[in-house]
């Protein structure tokens, strides 16, 4: 495999107009039939195509059937076509057989269902062809079966426009995308489906057809999906003024997928676990994913569809940008300040590791191997809060204006980043040429506070410094919001600090003051996490406290009492003693659990300690069995000190969390969010008659998956007593469910405990679990490979059992392959004895034949 960097793009010496592509499906030799219009746009003489697994058959130029080795030249990944005139016709014949297809890339044929997913790079593993982002073309798609009856849903882009028979009674359906797209959007399904309908008309007047294509007997599990689309077309006409722009808007949904999902113009591909969901089968969290990703392929339409990315590189351009609508979309759906949270979360745990890791990339990068590890936080988190922090510099209207003027110049074309920043540019008047630096720099800065006051003054001087762990790093424009308190927590305004409270450093040291204060006030920074930076925090134990009570960003309340915990585990660890919490902590905790006017869903979120993994992204060198011994003392400490607060909490919220009424409400969801919390740290007081109970009442609440699941997990994380029979009883209640059991094999993959490795071993082996379905290997070895000290025992036996799923996987699915390998590749940051293990794994997989390109990239990165 070789390396490609962005810094060699050059614009393509052909462009293909349209694509007449004719399908003739069959499980294992499709036939496929692409006729191009290929224009040269400079003097290259040779017309180089791409193809992966392809069995050629012929090659007509302008009605001409060209002679092999003569005329052409067929390589391992590429149709070479020689001399070829400035404008012609081009005929490719190929087949394919989808059947043999378990990389799930290109066209392939899984539970019955002819499926394609083409991002990046699969389009030419269906045909030969430029598959690039930055060659549009129009499409128009013919589908043949023989048996009618089997595939009643032949579908493609676009509009639907003639149905027939052929003379060798082959059914055929044909489709015609009118807008120009590049190929990783080209999408063909066929299968036999249950079609939920509806419509929705745009604020432009246009009548929408909106299909939902779910597998039989699954209807009722798509309406709330449903709801989800309209919902996020309404919003994007709203927030950002952008209609649909089709007569239709399918969306299919599929139990085989390497993903979560795909934006093809108007025939999205869905996992099927991002659709169906129902109460008595699905969380809350589930429905809210279901929302979420519905919205982000829909917010694609423009961020991604009409304005694509150039090359690969660009990668982020879309995808940050549709990850931030979509958190806005979510957001103002009602619990903006629990999504905040839950994405720094996701940031702090899975973005600053990979940053800290071998493959830290900028979230534009410069060199890439295999595209497909490419789709990483990084690219999608991390982009989403580059957008954020211009949102935040911008304004919601200057930013809008450059969202209109992004849209207006670049709109049917292949943009990049750059070309966004230029839109923002222009309609701000703002020059954002330090700002680039976090397109082109890796690495998560860190900044350090040193406050000042001077009581004579009334003057508090602020100093901000940044520092990057990349040492080649040039100093970040960074959008620091803040708050200042009294000491009794009024908010203050001094004259100094802008109206948007947003302080920008530029500088690697910057100095602010603020005049007119009575008394030293508390300074609290990146309010509302206003940048994807690290704060090196020395507040006092008192500053915290006032903060968590105080401020008026639930973030920072939040971040606060993280700071608190963190303090207390980090203390432990360095000691080796016991874990202390500080009394105020825990009367604050007290004080929030039994306080009936607090948001339920803040409060479950405060007592949300941190997870191994994101303890352990703090230091540089891991203490694995340190963070593991401190986590558990710190869930443990909590559980016994606040028993009866936790019992209280639950007792008041369980009403409102099985309201049948208001089943999906904000205030139901959030008793539940809190009923969960609560539960799990009472089912570690093993002995509780009380607690016994009401895992059980829980356990029974059958209408409602997210308090059956919440208990369950409850149970068998602590290893309650009553954690074996749930999950018998469990089992056998959803075993027809595979989505359900996927459930059922996290929760047993994730149990921070020796017995694990068995257990997932063990599991590998249950009817459940099925090596084929990458949704069954995520939910069992994925999930282990974020059960941190598991996966890190000492023995190496966490590694050897993720090792022999990544043999496994190499070359049946390479993408899912490479996302187990991910969580071992940081090696460095381990003691010795780990790290020795840790390299000689990875060099026997570098050993293996035939080694995934995608596997090769993170191998060599990670040894080098
Ligand atoms: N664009 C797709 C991801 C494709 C991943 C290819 N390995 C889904 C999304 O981001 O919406
Ligand atoms: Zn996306």
């Amino acid at each position: 495999p070789t390396a490609r960097y962005r810094k060699d793009y050059k614009a393509p010496s052909f462009s293909i107009d349209t694509v007449d592509l004719h399908f003739y499906l069959d499980d294992t030799c499709t036939r496929v039939v692409n006729t191009m219009q290929v224009q040269k746009r400079d003097d290259e003489p040779d017309l180089v195509l791409d193809g992966e697994q392809l069995q050629l058959v012929q090659v007509t130029l302008d009605d001409r059937l060209l002679v092999a080795e003569q005329d052409y030249k067929v390589g391992r990944k590429s149709l070479t076509i020689y001399n070829v005139p400035a404008q012609f016709s081009l005929t490719i014949e190929n087949t394919i057989n989808p059947s043999a297809n378990t990389a799930l890339e290109g066209l392939y044929k899984s539970a019955g269902v002819f499926c394609s997913q083409c991002e990046a790079e699969g389009f030419r593993r269906i045909t030969y062809f430029l598959d690039r982002p930055d060659v549009l073309s129009v499409y128009t798609t013919t589908l043949y079966v023989a048996n009618k009856e089997e595939y009643p849903h032949l579908l493609s882009n676009g509009n639907k426009v003639d149905t027939g028979t052929t003379a060798e009674g082959l059914s055929w359906v044909r489709w015609h995308d009118p807008y120009p797209k590049p190929s990783y959007l080209f999408a063909v399904v066929a299968g036999d489906f249950d079609l939920l309908e509806d419509t929705y008309t745009t604020a432009e007047g246009r009548q929408v057809l909106l299909q939902f294509f779910v597998d039989k007997g699954n209807l009722n599990k798509a309406y709330f999906a449903m709801e989800a689309l309209k919902n996020s077309m309404r919003w994007d006409e709203q927030r950002f003024g952008l209609s649909y722009d089709l007569d239709i808007y399918m969306v299919v949904a599929v139990d085989f997928f390497n993903m979560g999902a795909m934006e093809n113009k108007g025939l999205n591909v869905f996992n099927s676990k991002f659709v169906l969901a129902d109460e008595a089968s699905a969380t809350d969290q589930d429905f809210i994913n279901v929302e979420a990703v519905i919205g982000h392929e829909y917010f694609h339409n423009w961020t991604g569809n009409r304005i694509t990315c150039r090359d690969w590189f660009q990668l982020s351009l879309k995808e940050g940008l549709t990850v931030f609508r979509e958190q806005e979309f979510s957001a103002d759906q009602g619990m903006r300040a629990v999504n905040r949270i839950q994405d720094v979360r996701i940031m702090r745990t899975h973005q600053f590791e990979e940053d800290a890791g071998p493959m830290a990339h900028a979230i534009r990068p410069d060199i890439v191997v295999e595209m497909n590890n490419f789709y990483t936080v990084t690219i999608y988190n991390k982009g989403a809060e580059v957008v954020r922090m211009l949102h935040t510099l911008l304004g919601e209207q200057t930013f809008q204006a450059g969202m209109r003027r992004y849209i207006a110049d670049n709109d049917g074309k292949a943009a990049t980043c750059n070309d966004f920043l230029q839109a923002m540019e222009q309609a701000s008047g703002r020059n954002l040429n330090q700002f680039k630096r976090w397109y082109s720099q890796a690495g998560t800065p860190e900044i350090s506070v040193q406050t000042d006051y001077s009581r004579r003054q009334r003057k508090l001087t602020v100093t901000i410094s940044q520092a990057s762990d990349k040492p080649a790093n040039a100093p970040f424009h960074i959008p620091i919001q803040v708050e200042l308190l009294s000491q009794q927590g009024e908010p203050l305004h001094p004259p100094e600090l802008p109206v948007n409270s947003v302080l920008e450093l530029t500088e690697p040291e910057q100095t602010f003051t603020f005049t007119g204060l009575k008394e030293a006030p508390v300074f609290a920074p990146l309010a509302n996490f206003s940048a994807p930076v690290k704060c090196n925090d020395t507040r006092s134990l008192d500053e915290l406290i006032t903060i968590t009570r105080f401020a008026q960003d639930a973030f920072l309340r939040w971040d606060a009492v993280q700071q608190l915990y963190s303090q207390a585990v980090h203390e432990a660890i360095a000691q080796g003693g016991a874990l202390t919490l500080p009394n105020a902590l825990i009367d604050g905790l007290k004080a929030s659990l039994t306080d009936g006017n607090s948001d339920p869903a803040l409060v479950a979120l405060l007592l949300q300690i941190p997870s191994e993994e994101g303890v352990a992204a703090e230091f540089k060198y891991v203490p694995v069995s340190a963070i593991h011994r401190a986590i558990t003392e710190l869930h443990e400490a909590l559980a016994r000190g606040l028993y009866t607060e936790l019992l209280q909490a639950w007792d008041m919220h369980w009403p409102q969390a099985t309201d049948k009424q208001a089943a999906f409400s904000k205030e139901a969801i959030a008793a539940r969010m809190l009923c969960n919390t609560c539960l799990g740290y009472l089912a570690a007081m093993t002995d509780s008659e009380a607690v016994h109970e009401r895992l059980q009442r829980q356990f029974a609440a059958e209408q409602s998956m997210t308090l059956v699941f919440g208990a369950l997990q409850a149970a068998v994380h602590n290893q309650h007593r009553l954690a074996e029979v749930q999950l018998a009883q469990f089992a056998n209640r959803w075993q027809h469910d595979p989505l359900v059991m996927d459930k059922w094999l996290a929760v047993q993959a994730t149990v921070r405990h020796a017995s694990s490795i068995a257990k997932v071993h063990e599991l590998t082996e249950h009817s459940a679990f099925d090596w084929s379905n990458p949704n069954r290997v995520y939910a069992l070895l994925a999930s282990f490979s974020h059960n941190f000290a598991q996966l890190h025992q000492a023995d190496g036996a966490g590694y050897a059992l993720l090792v022999s799923a990544i043999k496994r996987l190499n070359t049946a699915n390479p993408q899912v392959a490479s996302r187990l390998l991910s969580p071992l590749l940081n090696w460095r940051r381990f003691n010795d004895a780990r790290q020795g293990l840790l390299q000689q794994v990875l060099s026997d997989l570098r050993n293996m034949p035939d080694l995934a390109p995608d596997l090769f990239e993170k191998i060599e990165q990670s040894l080098r």
